[in-house]
């Protein structure tokens, strides 16, 4: 079993979340996915989460639109941490998932990220920093990858040259 595992509530979101598999692959964080709907396959769902728990999964990263219930519901079976990524399909442009993912009640923490694709790496960057508390080799990945996104965004603009 990997260390994370992703889960979105259809096939329609895997080309949105796709970000996220790259960002975890780039610091060499093992990751399963899967797609199981909180409302259309709860208890599969919840064997799911109770299978990977034994087999040793440290987080778990949770995709869904409309009314984006996957997250906390993954919060509510596991005491693993769980992020949340709130995904724009519907008419309200992802603002409906994210309410239902980021307005868990106390006690049922979802780590919300942002709509959409940026939420999807951002994700995978957040569960590296987690996972980084307790893995050097990710903490030195993490710090490489910050000095090179410093690196790329500068620019020096010399009028002489
Ligand atoms: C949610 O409903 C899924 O996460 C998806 O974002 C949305 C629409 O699902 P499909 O109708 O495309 O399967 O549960």
């Amino acid at each position: 079993m990997p260390t994370v595992a992703v889960i979105c509530g259809s096939r329609s979101d895997l080309p949105t979340i796709k970000g996220c598999f790259d960002v975890l692959d780039s610091y060499g964080i093992s990751w399963e996915a899967s797609v199981i709907s909180a409302h259309r396959q709860a208890h599969a769902l919840h064997a799911y989460v109770a299978e990977a728990e034994v087999a040793g999964v440290q987080m778990f990263i949770g995709a869904a639109g409309l009314a984006a219930h996957l997250p906390g519901v993954l919060a509510s079976l596991t005491t693993k941490p769980v992020i949340g990524i709130p995904l724009d399909g519907g008419s309200l442009g992802g603002a409906d998932a994210l309410y239902a993912v980021v307005q868990m009640p106390p006690g049922v923490p979802v780590a919300t990220v942002a709509i959409g694709s940026a939420g999807a790496k951002n994700a995978a960057h957040l569960a590296a920093r987690i996972l980084a508390l307790s893995d050097p080799a990710v903490a030195e990945r993490v710090t490489a990858f910050r000095v090179e996104q410093a690196d790329q965004a500068g620019l020096r603009i010399d009028p002489r040259a």
